[in-house]
């Protein structure tokens, strides 16, 4: 069965987010459960393509917002990623080093799409299924089945992720001239409110959509700026597939970034090690239990209610642990936490920006990682940190019920907590004191953690099954 998967990142490509790491991993353990999966990006200007050999395989001329442009279609040489990797190279559009936010990303992603479409239109070999990722991708579905120029795709199963449904690449109905000719008669499919949405288009149209968890796809019908209706309609056509995650790549045996490897048997050793050698870095007490926070600072992720928590924590705990945090993001929530570090020197490292090598050596020297997100249609830190025996902390939202089993339940390993409210979380930091401070708790629960399966195999099966259903679908 061949497989194509249509993203905007894939790591060690490019990576803002889960995104990426869920498409630099799917396709790899596809393809060992005998699945062809192969990956389609756009170009970039990046170190993993600088540093990499590619060779062209097809080049052609696609037309789009009535524009002829010529494009590529680059191929990696040594498929050392686990699977395919081409890249779709336009000159002055698709080969910039950022992935998004240009001021002519409605282009740029367009002509990607499009081009995609006409390179696999007139290839004789066609795939089995085509899966498209998040909103970057969403006009493909649209396109396959209303587009006079790809009738040949018109058959081709599509699956839709949906990895973030609060962005849905949105452009006014003046933009529809950036698109090949299309059946205006169903123009409908493209709109919503008054606009064109990808993402609205590509549950429309796909043949089925998978969410990252079963209760994020309950809850796209409550709140997913503005496609509750959509969603509520559709979820017959839906399925929640938690995340995997690559187990090579985030692996304490053997993750060449941390200070000290570890295995279940010797978290206690490999932690403190790991806890003594990034507190020496920050400036923090490895006496005391440590609590990360890794992730985008914007309010999707809770991340404004920090220094408050911050605050209070070391107020109500007379100061008895310590806190770090990692990311980037909303320029205030930045200043904000960059003034609680500044006021808690002692108690709170802070890392501004993104930095993949400290990411793995916070899950190995933390303690407790927190995360307060609003929404997690997933989340993979969490389970990033299970397997490096860190405890979570989690708001009881998206794929983190789904994921994290609170301790004073049968089987549980983390904590929970139910409201985003500063009283809430403080109480849940304080569990986790309690927890740290029981005799031999804590490693108990480590060994717990570790010993977790949340690899991609389980996952893979399921898009596997899937799959299978669609393409018999196609045969009737
Ligand atoms: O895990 C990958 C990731 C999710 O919850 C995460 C998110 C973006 O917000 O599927 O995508």
């Amino acid at each position: 069965m061949d497989v194509i998967h249509l993203s905007a990142e894939c790591y060690p490509v490019a990576k803002v987010g889960g995104l990426g790491d869920v498409v630099g991993a799917l396709p790899k353990y596809l393809r060992s459960a005998g699945i062809n999966a192969s990956v389609v990006l756009p170009y970039y200007d990046r170190k993993f393509v600088q540093e990499n050999e590619f060779y062209e395989i097809y080049s052609s001329v696609a037309t789009a917002g009535g524009k002829t442009f010529e494009y590529k279609v680059l191929k990696e040489k040594t498929g050392k990623l686990g699977f395919d990797l081409y890249l779709i190279y336009i000159h002055g559009l698709l080969d910039r080093k950022e992935i998004y936010s240009y001021p002519d990303e409605i282009k740029q992603f367009i002509s990607y799409q499009v081009s995609f479409l006409d390179w696999i239109n007139q290839s004789e070999k066609k795939p089995d299924i085509i899966h498209c990722h998040d909103h970057h991708t969403g006009l493909v579905p649209f396109l396959m089945s209303h587009s006079g120029l790809y009738r040949d795709l018109a058959m081709i199963p599509t699956v839709c992720t949906i990895h973030n449904g609060q962005y849905q690449g949105w452009l006014g109905w003046d933009k529809v001239a950036y698109l090949p000719p299309v059946d205006l008669d169903k123009a409908g499919l493209l709109d919503w409110n008054n606009c064109i949405n990808s993402l609205a288009a590509s549950v429309k149209c796909c043949w089925s959509f998978t969410t990252v968890s079963p209760t994020y796809l309950e809850e796209l019908s409550i709140n997913s700026n503005g496609l509750e209706k959509l969603f509520e309609m559709e979820k017959g056509k839906g399925t929640g597939i938690i995340n995997g995650i690559d187990t090579g790549v985030w692996n304490p045996e053997n993750d060449p970034m941390v200070f000290q490897n570890y295995t279940a048997e010797t978290v206690d050793e490999g932690k403190k090690e790991n806890k003594k050698r990034l507190c020496e870095q920050f400036g923090l007490d490895e006496t005391k239990p440590l609590v990360a926070f890794i992730g985008r600072l914007v309010g999707e992720k809770g991340a404004e209610l920090l220094p408050e928590l911050i605050d209070s924590c070391l107020k109500s705990y007379a100061g008895k642990m310590s806190f770090i945090i990692l990311g980037s993001g909303e320029a205030e929530v930045e200043t904000e936490l960059q003034k609680t570090a500044l006021k808690h020197k002692k108690h709170c490292g802070l890392y501004i920006g993104y930095d993949e090598e400290l990411s793995h050596r916070i899950y190995a020297g933390a303690d407790f990682l927190i995360m307060p997100s609003r929404v997690e249609p997933c989340g993979l830190n969490q389970l990033y940190a299970v397997r490096y025996g860190t405890m979570p902390v989690v708001h009881k939202t998206g794929g983190l019920s789904d994921t994290v089993i609170d301790l004073s339940d049968p089987g549980g390993y983390g904590i929970t907590f139910d409201k985003l409210e500063t009283g809430e979380m403080v109480k849940a930091i304080g569990r986790a004191l309690e927890t740290y401070a029981g005799s031999n708790q804590m490693a108990s629960f480590r060994k717990k953690m570790m010993a977790l399966d949340f690899s991609w195999d389980r996952s893979a099966k399921e898009y596997i099954n899937l799959y299978k259903r669609l393409i018999k679908l196609h045969a009737i």
